[in-house]
């Protein structure tokens, strides 16, 4: 028995093509008519704006908790954008971007946040599932939505998101292994921001990228500039279409930064240094595109000025529609389930009765959320 190599297709792709001063390699730029890539920065502005508004808002306490995606609106964006509308995307809680992008209504990522149900309730008409914050539980949905699209055989794919820290999980691997196995219409892409809460990028693992785990599932693994819109929107429009051929799935590893906080408990300044946080602003995804806009005369301060203006309204009208709803406390029962199973219905009745017997008769609607969640977890 000789002992031999065994050559194995060893290698993955990097791509960068917009750099931080907004220089870009024009042999590379994505074919984009101008309207095109002033939507680009509209859908990153939109999150951005979103993002610091969210911020305000749990600090003011009008929220619960919130998990910023400052700095990754190119990494969640760029593959929204490339899909089309009967394709599906699971994203995970850093998705404001993609999810603003496909559809969704402001408010109702607001409600998400502020622990109403309806948060969770997919609207009519977009193909995607809700925010989840479960680690690396998108990759499972997301190989099974790609088998489902594959069985169906109707050319649709799946795109979904996990992070660094996502990778080290079981679920990931699991995922990935059935990918590549089944050859699956799935994207997944690693948003890879350096950081689990407090655990750096290279503790989760000892390969030097996370693209190439990819090789070891038998597909396609590519590292591009997170930061980099073009970059991103390149790979994972590659991505699409050779899944959408039957080309089964890729990986993409997003470099990128969260320069904010993991959530609103947390304090980033207690394991990571400012100097690295302030390295990484030069690296803005936003700061870059614009630069890149303005050097090519696609948009103008006064043009970025009016967008900021009716970005600005768009917010507050949002938060103005989910401050106005009426929680209910029945919705943990609505969107789970297509068909309710028994043992919810039981559940269900169980809670009913409950809400009869604290309202003394006089029906449910006298009692507040907040009387309830007491004694009901
Ligand atoms: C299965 C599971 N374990 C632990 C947590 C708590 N948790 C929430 S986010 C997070 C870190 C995730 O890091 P990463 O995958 O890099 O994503 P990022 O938060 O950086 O976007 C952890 C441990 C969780 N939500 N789910
Ligand atoms: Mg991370």
């Amino acid at each position: 028995m000789p002992r031999k190599k065994i050559e194995l297709e060893n290698h993955v792709e990097s791509l960068s093509i917009l750099d931080a001063d907004g220089n870009a390699d024009e042999s590379l730029v994505p074919k984009l008519e101008p309207a095109e890539m002033r939507k680009l920065l509209r859908g990153m502005l939109l999150a951005r704006r979103y993002d610091e508004r969210m911020l305000k808002l749990q600090r003011q306490g009008r929220i619960g908790t919130y998990g910023p995606a400052l700095g990754q609106e190119a990494a969640s964006l760029g593959p929204a954008y490339v899909l089309s509308k009967n394709d599906w995307m699971i994203p995970s809680f850093r998705e404001p971007a993609g999810m603003l992008y496909r559809g969704w209504p402001m408010d109702k990522l607001i409600l998400w946040w502020g622990g109403n149900e309806t948060g969770s309730s997919v609207p009519e008409g977009i193909r995607d599932t809700p925010i989840c914050v479960p680690v690396a539980s998108q990759c499972l949905y997301g190989a099974g939505v790609a088998w489902g699209c594959k069985l169906r055989g109707d050319g649709t794919v799946a795109l979904c998101f996990v992070g660094d820290g996502g990778t080290s999980e079981g679920d990931f691997h699991e995922a990935m292994n059935v990918a590549g196995a089944f050859n699956l219409p799935l994207v997944c892409v690693i948003q890879n921001n350096q950081w689990a809460i407090s655990l750096p990028r290279k503790k989760q693992t000892a390969s030097s990228t996370l693209a190439q785990k990819a090789l070891a599932y038998g597909f396609n693994g590519i590292q591009v500039d997170g930061n980099d819109i073009f970059a991103v929107l390149t790979a994972a429009g590659e991505a699409v279409d050779r899944a959408r051929r039957g080309g089964g799935p890729t990986l993409i590893e997003a470099v990128t930064y969260r320069l904010g906080v993991h959530t609103t408990a947390d304090d980033p300044k207690k394991y990571r240094t400012e100097d690295e946080v302030e390295a990484w602003k030069c690296r803005d995804p936003l700061a870059r595109y614009y630069k890149y806009l303005k050097k090519h005369g696609i948009l103008d301060d006064k043009a970025r000025d009016m967008m900021e203006e009716e970005i600005a309204e768009e917010i507050t009208a949002a938060v103005e529609k989910a401050e106005r709803y009426e929680p209910d406390v029945l919705e943990p029962w609505r969107y789970c389930f297509a068909t309710m199973p028994n043992f919810l219905e039981g559940q269900l009745e169980e809670f009913q009765a409950y809400l009869e017997s604290v309202s003394g008769g006089e029906g449910r609607s006298n009692h507040k959320r907040s009387e309830l969640s007491e004694n009901v977890h």
